[in-house]
């Protein structure tokens, strides 16, 4: 693939099948034209972080080669979700239980700030889980190399 990044997407699930979610999410990625997926974390069971109550995540981070463009990729993200059977309703409080959530961690080098899409996702600074699965990944690559 010609002018790819490397982007990292986080994998979240904390409803009905979690460790099943999490798999058929990085297989529709690997299967999507345009994303190769080069390494998996290893997954994270952690306490929900928001407000409310909500079961306990399952959590795991992915490297990705694409040559899509951020938005584009977010588009894959979305359609990820809704295949996982992630409901989206404007009747459901932002912060609820989900079957299957794919965000952008990051995109190369790349900063966005969109009302849409932020890159790199706010929440990284904020979550030690995110940066364990980040770390994990970047010394899978750099072995590699
Ligand atoms: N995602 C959220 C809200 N809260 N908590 C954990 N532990 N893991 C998540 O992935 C997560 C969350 C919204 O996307
Ligand atoms: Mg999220
Ligand atoms: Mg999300």
């Amino acid at each position: 693939m010609p002018n790819t990044e490397v982007a990292f997407l986080a994998l979240g699930s904390n409803l009905g099948d979690r460790e099943a979610n999490l798999a058929a999410a990085l297989s529709l990625a690997s299967a999507s034209p345009g994303c190769e997926v080069l390494a998996q974390s290893s997954i994270d069971e952690t306490t929900a972080v928001g407000p409310g109550e909500q079961g306990p995540y399952l959590n795991q981070m992915v490297a990705v080669r694409t040559d899509m463009s951020p938005e584009e990729l977010l588009s894959l993200c979305m359609e990820i979700e809704k295949q996982g059977g992630r409901v989206r309703s404007e009747d459901l409080p932002r912060w609820c239980p989900r079957t299957i959530d794919v965000d952008i961690v990051t995109f190369g080098k790349k900063v966005v700030n969109e009302p849409d899409l932020v890159i790199p996702h706010p929440q990284l600074a904020h979550r030690n889980f995110w940066q364990r699965e980040l770390k994990e990944l970047e010394n899978i690559l750099s072995d590699r190399r």
